[in-house]
């Protein structure tokens, strides 16, 4: 499922009960123009039925609950909001239908723009057109995600274990910035990432073997579609990567960069004192002082 992501947010409790805070960029991935709330919803009666074209939202249930259907052409999937600091964040092109909201349910929503009837998109078949149009590019990505030995895929939440597994180890981390050892911070991470992802402003690679193991991870990032350039970095591959899993994973992301991207510059992101890197970056006769 594309540009739809669960978001958890912090709760500070104590013995007065629970606050939760939002701000941007700290834990909200746009900053808000707009606020609503829809309450007051008679049992049987169901609302949405569109999709927007730009607008990104996250809908937050203050009280009782609500489900949502969220489609983006191709897949469906429903969600169940029922808890004051969790929220559902909506970005572009997908379609929605509020219902089942209960007896009390309020739903609160936070938009990244102002109401604007255009960005609408009300026609269910027309909508499902114009999604499969938006998303193509996303799948045509597929494309350049199959190796000889390994396989690329998009890394989702559910990584944060294996993510926090590598960049806690200390045989590989030296040259990354550290992390702390909390999976929930890792989960955000990749949860934020996932919206970044989705705005196509980066891409987080996790390596897989041709048995689905998992093998490490690589990001391009800081992508300028002016200038036509990227980086690359974030390389970290686990001890029991094969024996052409980086050289085979750096390969197709170049691909992915020049290729589908249509980038005219790769920039690496390399540590001065990371000798195996540079021995490895020179083997491609990219690294010079
Ligand atoms: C969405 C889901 C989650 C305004 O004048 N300003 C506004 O900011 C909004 C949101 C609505 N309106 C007017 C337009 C309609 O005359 O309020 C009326 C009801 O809106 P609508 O039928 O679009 O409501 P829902 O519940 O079907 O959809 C709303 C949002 O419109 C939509 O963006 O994603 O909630």
């Amino acid at each position: 499922m594309y540009n739809v992501v669960k978001m958890e947010f912090e709760k500070f409790s104590d013995n007065r009960g629970n606050l939760v805070a939002m701000e941007f960029p700290k834990n909200l991935p746009f900053s808000i123009e707009r606020i609503y709330y829809i309450y007051d919803v008679l049992k049987d009666k169901e609302r949405g039925f569109h999709s927007h074209r730009d607008l990104e939202q996250i809908l937050i249930c203050l009280g009782g609950s609500v489900k949502i259907r969220v489609k983006d052409g191709t897949n469906e999937e429903i969600i169940t909001l029922n808890n004051s600091n969790e929220g559902l964040y909506i970005g572009p092109m997908i379609w929605r239908e509020m219902f089942e909201f209960s007896e009390n349910a309020t739903l609160l929503v936070l938009a990244s723009k102002r109401y604007n009837e255009l960005d609408y998109i009300r026609d269910y078949d027309k909508y499902v057109k114009e999604a499969k149009q938006y998303f193509k590019n996303i799948m045509d990505m597929e494309r350049y995600q199959k190796g000889k030995s390994i396989d690329l895929k998009l890394a989702e939440i559910k990584d944060a274990k294996f993510l926090l597994e590598l960049r806690t180890n200390k045989n590989l981390n030296t040259y990354l910035s550290q992390v702390s050892n909390s999976l929930k911070e890792q989960e955000t991470w990749l949860t934020n990432y996932k919206i970044r992802e989705f705005n196509k402003k980066e891409y987080y690679f996790k390596t897989i073997d041709k048995n689905n193991k998992n093998i490490g991870f690589a990001r391009l990032y800081n992508i300028d579609y002016d200038n036509k350039e990227l980086t690359f970095g974030s390389f970290i591959m686990g001890e029991n990567k094969t024996k052409y899993a980086a050289l085979e994973t750096m390969i197709l992301l170049m691909q992915i960069s020049f290729k589908y991207l249509n980038m005219n510059k790769v920039l690496l992101d390399v540590r001065k004192n990371n000798l195996h890197a540079k021995e490895f970056y020179t083997r491609f006769r990219v690294y010079k002082i």
